[in-house]
């Protein structure tokens, strides 16, 4: 009888670790489908939050059969210059990019990309230049949506816009510091982004409204996120580039740190890449204010010392933000956008 009862507990014992098992196994797939349809339903749900971001950009590069183009090569191109960085992000130069190749890939994507630009104060006077430029290099044949954050909506200057092209004003206060209006951008890029671009624009540029383009700013630019070298500093040792040094500032720079010098006049990337990007540098310019701490150069500051630590994917060579008052080195084929010669007593509010 003991034996029969023994063979009777084992069964039974089977029998449950049996049904436990079944449960896990069932429980586990509802869950992960209960999961998926949540993940599906804030996809859909524009009101979820805040910080959620459809990502229409795709990775997957598809060209058009049949294209004809320049066959590439590994062993010929630039030699001058220094067309991929220590992580394998392109640096990109003339000459190292067929933009006939790149605009076909991304036209049936059908992508959107915002530009910002701010006029506050006199600055305006440099914005038909800006816009009129922009027209005619800043991503020809894509819909580009620019705007416009100003002080002084009724001066924004009417310009003929192509087919796709649009801009929008977004009034903002004046300032009596320069370095206010400059640094702030970062907030109301950051709000622009999550109060209305989210969801419907795939790419941001954040531009200085002191320059004009000279030649051809398109898809090549395009990237996760990217940064444009400082045409001040790019020939410099990095113990020159001209860092926050202060090590009680967030936006620190230890000597012997550091890759390259940004320019906080362009930058760019993925809309989702830029939002990091400004929060993180309008929480660091707010915590150094904090404690009576302004950066060297303001939020350019932050910004080199985010894209030390987050590297950008892309990085674009100093044809992408030139200086008008500085003669063309050799390895400039082309200037693309560049800051116009001003006199800072006569626009600048202090
Ligand atoms: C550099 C950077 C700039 C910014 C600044 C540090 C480049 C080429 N420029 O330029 O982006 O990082 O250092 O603060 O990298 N603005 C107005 N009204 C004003 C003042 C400024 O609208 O009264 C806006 C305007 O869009 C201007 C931008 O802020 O383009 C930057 O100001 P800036 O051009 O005077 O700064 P700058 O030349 O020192």
């Amino acid at each position: 009888m003991p034996l029969i009862n023994g063979k009777a507990v084992t069964a039974v014992l089977l029998i449950a670790l049996l049904l436990v098992i079944l449960y896990c196994y069932v429980s586990q797939s509802y869950r992960v489908v209960l999961s998926f349809q949540e993940k599906s339903k804030a996809t859909e749900d524009d009101t979820s939050d805040p910080e959620a971001f459809v990502t229409r950009h795709e990775l997957h590069l598809v060209s058009p059969d049949h294209l004809r183009y320049k066959q590439p090569s590994i062993v010929q191109g630039r030699t001058d210059v220094v067309a991929v960085t220590p992580w394998l992000a392109p640096v990109v130069w003339e000459g190292t990019f067929d933009s006939g190749l790149l605009d076909s890939i991304y036209r049936p994507k059908n992508i959107t990309v915002a530009a910002t630009v701010f006029a506050v104060g006199k600055y305006i006077m440099f914005l038909k230049d800006f816009l009129e430029t922009a027209e005619k290099y800043f991503f020809v044949g894509f819909r580009v949506h620019v705007y416009v954050f100003t002080d002084r909506p009724n001066e924004v200057p009417q310009v003929k816009m192509a087919a796709g092209r649009q801009l929008t004003v977004m009034p903002v206060p004046s300032s009596n510091r320069w370095q206010e209006i400059s640094a702030r951008r970062m907030e109301l890029i950051q709000t622009l982004i999550e109060k209305k671009l989210r969801n419907h624009t795939d790419y941001i540029f954040c531009l200085d409204v002191d320059s004009k383009f000279h030649g051809r700013w398109g898809t090549e630019s395009l990237g996760g996120l990217v940064a444009v070298i400082h045409p001040g500093y790019y020939r410099n040792e990095r113990s020159k580039f001209p860092y926050e040094r202060r090590p009680a500032s967030r936006a620190y720079v230890a000597p012997g740190e550091g890759d390259f010098y940004y320019c906080g006049g362009a930058f760019g990337g993925l809309l989702q890449e830029v939002h990091l990007l400004a929060k993180t540098c309008r929480q660091n310019f707010e915590a150094d204010a904090k404690v009576g701490i302004e950066a060297a150069w303001q939020e350019e500051s932050h910004l080199n010392r985010y894209m030390w630590i987050n590297k950008p994917s892309k990085v674009l060579s100093p044809e992408y933000l030139w200086q008008d008052f500085k003669s063309k080195n050799p390895e400039i084929q082309i200037i693309r956008f560049s800051g116009v010669v001003k006199n800072y007593a006569d626009i600048r509010p202090n």
